[in-house]
């Protein structure tokens, strides 16, 4: 059988290689998968593939290799131009939208990691921290639907990753980061994206995290 000209090398289980999927089922392209098993178990074809940062994603695109979930994601929208449009139009929005999501990527992930990974009176400290980067990453929704506006984009794509996980780390830990109080838009947001067909339909299976 033809190789299919599209690969996408993820985990199901990642964040980063989900963003790449919804991409490219939001823009209906056919892909295959290749669930590699991280960290310690990589393919060669990965490593030969990605032998910079040596992580997953990795999209393969007529053979040549493409590594980093938000490059990955513009890439998507550049080459596939027919149909959805997943990049602002206006070039201030398109760097408004990059800008989130690099704060999403440093900010709101490690302080997410930090709370989560923590205990005690440092763990409290870290939690109000954490509150307040979600309470500023909710000012890029303003009074929209979606970060995209009436419909999901880049930033969406790039955070909504968030709307499942945050509430299995809270349910763990016991612990409430983004809630009606902290964070009253976001939350909202949380349950509209995840009711979105192709998001829900393509989320990581629940009872393989639970075991
Ligand atoms: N900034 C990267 C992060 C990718 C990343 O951290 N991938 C993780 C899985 S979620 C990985 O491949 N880890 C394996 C390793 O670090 O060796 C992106 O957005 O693509």
């Amino acid at each position: 059988m033809a190789e299919k000209e599209v690969k996408l090398f993820g985990m199901w289980a990642s964040p980063f290689a989900l963003r790449v999927e919804w991409a490219l089922k939001l823009k209906g392209i056919e892909y295959e998968y290749v669930n590699e098993d991280i960290p310690f178990n990589k393919s060669e074809e990965l490593l030969r593939l990605n032998p910079v940062t040596k992580k997953i994603p990795v999209l393969v695109h007529n053979g040549k290799p493409l590594a980093e979930s938000l490059v990955i994601l513009e890439y998507i929208d550049d080459t596939w131009t027919e149909g959805y449009s997943i990049m602002p139009e206006d070039p201030y929005d398109r760097a408004q939208a990059r800008f989130w999501a690099k704060f999403a990527d440093d900010k709101c992930v490690s302080a997410t990691y930090a709370v989560f990974t923590s205990l005690g009176e440092a763990q409290q400290k870290l939690l109000q921290e954490a509150r307040d980067t979600f309470q500023t990453l909710e000012q890029a929704l303003g009074g929209k639907q979606f970060f995209g506006g009436d419909q999901i984009g880049y930033l969406d794509l790039a955070i909504g990753w968030f709307a499942f996980w945050m509430p299995i780390f809270e349910e763990i830990k016991s612990l409430s980061v983004v809630d009606n109080e902290n964070a009253p838009l976001l939350k909202e947001w949380f349950a509209r994206i995840l009711d979105v067909d192709m998001i829900k339909t393509s989320l990581p299976p629940r009872d393989k995290i639970y075991v």
